[in-house]
């Protein structure tokens, strides 16, 4: 396989309602999208970097700058076997998962369709449909928190996972359990919070999550094991697990009881399944994340979600719930059972838009 050209593209997309977390409130969207021409068979992968730095280091104008100054010379012109050999190519570039996971997952999607077979296939996935969860961002009153809560569920989705930070924490929490005692219920800090809080946390105990997400340091392993070691809710961690090798500290150390995997944070889909592999190997369920991605992403998202260890329910959704109108074609759409069905199709299953793509393109750079 060889990569004849690249085409690098920024969309801009209205989110349907503003996304609030712990750190910040998104709106617009800025979101790179990949076309990677191998062997003159496209494949399309979606750079999850925000428009800022703080959820990872990575922006997309970092991914951009990456990609194009980096990432295409160590590709270009190279003969590999196959997508999974991308991931290597790229070695000498420390970090920016972000930015190499969109260009390895092109590939993956360009390979499934050389071979026309399903990209979750091509990945070693194993189930036919994905158990879908949703994140609900934080809302300026209980009233309109219950409110998003029971639409979600009406919609049939399994899980629901609220955004907290201080202040918007156990009255939250509280109150839906008694609003819905028996859902599947989980909360996600994105960092908000310090070891010194961990007596607040403690009282999370009492509401029966099923894991917390990321409470303290994005990059503390340390801290995490400690408060692990305090509570009785599993910790489930999002930010700290950028590389296998974290993985593997993060378990052996018992920082974490499960991860959250999402495919640009660790840098592509060889990278998601060697730390899927791991997990299962060391008997940590995992699931998918998402970070409010178009219709490529999301297609991705959903075929990584297909491998054997991915048991829990994840954040991908339906497209609806984030834009009035996707960039692919079918959108992904939610069951009555909270359940996707993973496509059949060639490749991640789903053709990109290309006239609504354009419509949405503010700059384009091809490289060859
Ligand atoms: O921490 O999981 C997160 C969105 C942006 C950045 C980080 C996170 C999120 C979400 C949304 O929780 C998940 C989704 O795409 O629905
Ligand atoms: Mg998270």
């Amino acid at each position: 396989m060889k990569v004849r050209h690249i085409t690098l593209r920024e969309i801009q997309i209205k989110l349907i309602a503003p996304f609030e977390t712990s750190v910040e409130t998104t709106d617009l969207r800025r979101i790179l999208l990949i076309e990677a021409d191998v062997d003159g068979v496209i494949g399309w992968g979606e750079c999850v970097a925000a428009e800022t730095p703080s959820y990872s280091p990575e922006t997309i104008d970092t991914a951009w700058h990456i990609q194009r100054d980096f990432l295409w010379p160590l590709l270009k012109d190279k003969e590999f076997t196959s997508a999974a050999d991308v991931w290597g190519l790229f070695e000498y570039v420390r970090g920016h998962n972000m930015a190499k996971g969109a260009i390895e997952a092109a590939i993956w999607d360009a390979e499934a369709r050389q071979k026309s077979m399903p990209l979750w296939k091509l990945l070693g996935g194993v189930r036919e449909e994905i158990a879908s969860g949703v994140s609900v961002g934080i809302k300026g009153s209980l009233e309109a928190l219950v409110a998003a809560v029971k639409t979600e569920l009406a919609a049939g989705y399994q899980r629901i996972k609220i955004k907290i930070k201080p202040g918007k924490d156990l009255e939250q929490v509280k109150r839906l359990r008694q609003e819905f005692p028996r859902i599947k219920l989980m909360v996600d800090a994105n960092s908000a919070y310090r070891m010194e809080d961990w007596p607040l946390l403690k009282q999370l105990d009492a509401f029966h999550l099923m894991m917390i997400e990321q409470p303290l340091g994005w990059d503390d392993l340390y801290a995490h094991v400690e408060l692990q070691k305090k509570l009785d809710t599993p910790i489930c961690l999002d930010e700290c697990i950028h590389t296998e090798e974290q993985a593997r500290a993060a378990i052996a150390l018992g920082a974490c009881k499960i991860i959250n995997i999402k495919l640009g944070r660790v840098g592509g889909h060889t990278p998601a399944r060697r730390i899927h592999d791991l997990c299962q190997q060391n008997g940590l369920p995992v699931w998918c994340g998402g970070m409010l991605e178009a219709g490529i992403g999301r297609a991705h998202n959903i075929a990584l979600a297909t491998l054997p260890n991915f048991t829990l329910p994840g954040d991908v959704s339906a497209s609806k719930r984030y834009w009035q109108d996707d960039i692919i074609e079918p959108e992904v759409v939610v069951s009555p059972q909270g359940t996707i069905r993973v496509p059949s199709g060639p490749g991640i299953g789903f053709e990109p838009r290309r006239d609504r793509i354009e419509n949405l393109t503010v700059r384009k750079e091809r490289l060859a």
